[in-house]
């Protein structure tokens, strides 16, 4: 049977488009934070190739001027990037945040350590991708600086030490809350793990609040997503 308080409240959220590729580290953390709102019906994803460069192509640079995966589409035209940004929006469109804070001390320690989380650790595993590695290969790589890579890979292992001590003294990246914060954390280990980019055996704190966010329910939906994506290669 339908259930008509839900039936009007979805009605009454905007349709969604997102541009994203499905197993990109970034695109997961929108996923997991439209997860966590109940809000994965609400969209739809349109997949931007990122192994082809699509991303770089006009008519994508016209949709964000960054060249990056994800943007949000609203209905009314409104682009939304920045996955800061986008998780921002879907948190308060229920009027119930629970992912970027409520109270003035809570939405900046938040905001802090989702940007710390980027800088420290996310950002710089993706420049190491992007540098050091063959990251999505010589077409789309025009530019790389390896020793830059490698910079950057130390600072990310250096990261990984500061959110380990961080998660010594608290459960949360940002308190003692699930919060955007922990979600920025785990695209930084989503994207470790892809550039096997290993978790120093002495992150034990670290480690553990990994494995229970991997229990979380928007993390599995998370994977599943990523599982029916996944394009089908005919040999
Ligand atoms: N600051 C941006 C954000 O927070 O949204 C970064 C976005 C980003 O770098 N996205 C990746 C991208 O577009 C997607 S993925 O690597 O996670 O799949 N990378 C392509 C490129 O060429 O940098």
């Amino acid at each position: 049977m339908t259930d008509i308080n839900n039936a009007s409240a979805a009605s009454s959220l905007p349709s969604m488009k997102i541009y994203d590729w499905y197993d990109g580290p970034y695109p997961a953390r929108v996923r997991i934070a439209l997860a966590e709102k109940g809000l994965l019906s609400q969209v739809k994803f349109i997949p931007i190739n990122l192994w082809k460069g699509e991303h770089k192509k006009p008519e994508f640079l016209a949709i964000n001027y960054s060249g990056t995966l994800p943007v949000l589409a609203l209905k009314d035209g409104t682009l939304i990037a920045e996955c800061t940004a986008i998780t921002q929006y879907l948190d308060v469109l229920d009027e119930n945040p629970v992912l970027t804070g409520v109270t003035p001390v809570e939405k900046g320690v938040i905001h802090m350590m989702t940007k710390r989380a980027e800088i420290e650790f996310l950002d710089a595993v993706s420049v190491y991708f992007h540098h050091a590695t063959a990251g999505l290969g010589p077409e789309v790589e025009l530019y790389q600086n390896a020793e830059w890579g490698e910079k950057m890979r130390e600072k990310a292992i250096r990261g990984m030490h500061y959110f380990d001590g961080v998660l010594r003294s608290q459960p949360y990246v940002a308190g003692n809350t699930f919060t955007m914060a922990d979600i920025a954390v785990t695209g930084g280990m989503i994207f470790a793990a892809l550039v096997n980019l290993a978790v120093p055996d002495e992150c034990t704190a670290l480690k553990a609040w990994y494995s229970n966010i991997q229990r979380r329910p928007s993390y599995q939906q998370w994977q599943a997503l990523v599982e029916a994506g996944r394009p089908v290669f005919n040999p």
